[in-house]
């Protein structure tokens, strides 16, 4: 039972490594002096929560060792954007950061924020320093804290999204980690304040362990990541099912009033491990706008108390809710808070929205969204996007948004603009949607090799030619304008959210090319979720090598062109046929009643 799995167990060398850095400073101060290209696997850990990984390319490991040499270490920097609101001198900084120190490229996540690859240990110190100088931080953008904390991009002037991204900033201030130590580590002790994210105000649902300097969290953190999101049910473009805390708008005359609060998503998993599988977060309860920071810290604290602290593997709050059962987890929230929370409220039905193209904000300025395949922004060939970009924001100085699908929003632009910028995107190659295929248009893939340290095969590299295999395939059948989400990843971690859309691809296994240099190698193949991101994917079919994924797919793709229903998308095709097997857990699964050992 989950309490007994929750705290119980011997800790975990994490757990007690974060319990004695001294809120995140452990042996990092003295690793970053010294000399030499890496720090330790410790100092790594800690350094997780500071917005930073250590990495190393992967395509020259084999060289170096044969070399014997020691792997060509560099580090990736988080940057992290609530909301994926920058302004223009925001974005030109992360872009000089780029060519100056990381390697000249900047990458949008599945999660609005910025990354940079490639940079050096002794550029650690300038690049985080003149981030948060842009009054951006890295602080808490990866480590077992709240992480980046989502909400819907669109800049459409009313006060709907003006209302839900004031309350995501409200919330990921209200959950940012209180310890000096990062400022000391970076900026000499002097503290940064960023306008729309305040210094965290007091604990708001006290408990009797809540520690003095980090009351959310205490000395050893959170036993693993914690990701929120908010969301209108009509535009889940930030897929809040796949959060372990989600906040669904209930919408009263134009205006936010409350909402629906979902818990307990999360996608990663082993698949040799059956205690690990996707889940989709499952209904708590309805809150007023005012108790959003309450109801988010109770959920954070028992993730905290009852989280599994000994076996990483199992340490998210969706195997806490599994465990217990959805009905013990909302009396736990009660207890928490004192009351428990109303049912959750009717709600439209769920759809989503991508924001690509030209829209009318509603206050007489235009945004224009850009696909950015798999959300690299740099110079290749004839796309020369990373200077685009950077001749953009400084000729225009207005602000952009980055969105959940690894896009970015131009914003705020006169319609008297709209001649230039087409020119300007013809000049730097730089496609419109109207200019990409559908497929390409609602697909991603995460970053994968050369630099992500769990990757077992290729995926953002590999994204170009899956593209090619299946614009020819939907072609060919007459689908091309199908709404397809096709989501790739090079192991089953699930950063591009393969479990929740009508294709989800995995890596499985590498593939090497004769002189040992990597090439994409077999992926697993899941079926059955859908656009709106409310539905598992089932396994399909396992190993299936790269190049013959179009193929593969093709009988089932030209049996939904015969036999689908009016409006049924190819997710709802393959889900109505009942194909491939449960690998992921549903709010039905969830909803058995275990009470909770407190
Ligand atoms: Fe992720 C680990 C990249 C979104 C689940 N993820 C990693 C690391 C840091 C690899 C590592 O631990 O060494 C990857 C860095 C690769 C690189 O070279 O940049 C990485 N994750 C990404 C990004 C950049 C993918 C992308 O295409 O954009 C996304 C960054 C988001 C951000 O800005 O914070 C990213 N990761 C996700 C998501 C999607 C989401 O949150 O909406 C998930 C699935 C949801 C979830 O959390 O369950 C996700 N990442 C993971 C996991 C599995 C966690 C688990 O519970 O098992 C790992 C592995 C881990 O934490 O040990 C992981
Ligand atoms: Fe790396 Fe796997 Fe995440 Fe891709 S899904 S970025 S390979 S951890």
């Amino acid at each position: 039972m989950a309490g007994e799995l929750g705290s119980r167990g011997k800790p975990s060398k994490v757990e007690l490594l974060k319990e004695a850095s001294d809120y995140l400073r452990g042996q990092l101060p003295e690793e970053l002096a010294e000399p030499g290209a890496s720090i330790s696997e410790d100092a790594a850990s800690i350094l997780k929560f500071h917005g930073s990984y250590q990495q190393d390319d992967r395509d020259e490991r084999l060289k170096r060792k044969r070399e014997g040499l020691d792997k060509a270490y560099s580090f990736m920097v988080r940057i992290r954007i609530p909301g994926g609101r920058i302004t223009a001198a925001q974005y030109l900084v992360c872009d000089d950061l780029a060519r100056r120190f990381g390697n000249g490229s900047l990458r949008i996540t599945t999660r609005q924020e910025f990354q940079l690859h490639g940079v050096l240990k002794q550029d650690l110190k300038p690049t985080i320093r003149t981030i948060n100088e842009a009054l951006l931080s890295t602080l808490a953008a990866c480590g077992d804290v709240e992480r980046n904390v989502l909400a819907c991009p669109a800049p459409i002037k009313d006060a709907l999204h003006d209302q839900l991204q004031t309350d995501a900033h409200r919330f990921a201030a209200h959950c940012a980690p209180r310890s000096s130590s990062y400022w000391e580590l970076w900026l000499d002790g002097e503290r940064v304040e960023i306008p729309d994210l305040p210094p965290p105000g007091p604990s708001l649902v006290p408990t009797p362990g809540d520690d003095p300097v980090e009351p959310i969290y205490g000395k050893a953190y959170l036993p693993r990541k914690f990701k929120t999101a908010f969301s209108f049910p009509d535009d889940n473009c930030t897929d809040v099912y796949a959060n372990d805390l989600g906040y669904l708008a209930v919408v009263e005359a134009g205006r936010i009033v409350g909402y629906n609060v979902i818990a307990g998503g999360g996608l990663g998993t082993t698949p040799s491990a059956a205690k690990t599988f996707p889940a989709l977060a499952v209904p708590v309860g309805y809150v007023e706008r005012d108790r959003i920071l309450h109801v988010g810290e109770a959920i954070l604290k028992i993730f905290r108390d009852f989280g599994n602290r000994s076996d990483r593997k199992r340490a998210r709050l969706k195997y806490v809710i599994y465990d217990w059962g959805a009905d013990a987890f909302r009396a736990k929230v009660g207890e928490y808070l004192g009351a428990m929370l109303e049912p959750s409220r009717p709600m439209p039905e769920l759809e989503v929205h991508d924001h690509l193209g030209w829209h009318d904000q509603g206050d007489g300025r235009l945004w224009l969204g850009l696909p950015v395949d798999c959300g690299r922004i740099r110079d290749e060939s004839r796309l020369r996007l990373l200077s685009g970009l950077r001749a953009f924001f400084e000729r225009y100085g207005t602000p952009a948004r980055l969105t959940c699908q690894q896009s970015i929003l131009l914003i705020d632009l006169d319609p008297a603009w709209r001649g230039d910028i087409e020119r300007w995107l013809e000049e730097y190659g730089i496609a419109t949607v109207e200019q990409i295929s559908t497929v390409r248009r609602w697909s991603m893939a995460c970053p994968a090799l050369p630099t992500c340290g769990l990757a077992v095969t290729e995926a953002e590299r590999a994204f170009p030619g899956l593209m090619a295999q299946l614009e020819a395939e939907l072609s060919a059948l007459g689908l091309a304008d199908e709404r397809l989400t096709v989501r790739m990843t090079g192991c089953p971690n699930g950063c591009a959210r393969p479990y929740n859309c009508d294709i989800g691809l995995v890596g499985r296994s590498a593939a090497k090319t004769e002189d040992g240099g990597n090439q994409p190698g077999t992926y697993t193949i899941y079926l059955g979720g859908r656009a709106h991101g409310d539905r598992l994917t089932r396994l399909y079919q396992d190993y299936v090598p790269f190049d013959q994924i179009g193929e593969t797919l093709r009988p089932l793709l030209a049996r939904f062109r015969d036999e689908r229903l009016d409006r049924e998308s190819f997710g709802d095709f393959c889900d109505r046929l009942g194909l491939g097997s449960e690998r992921g857990v549903t709010a039905e699964a969830a909803s058995q009643t275990l009470p909770p050992n407190s």
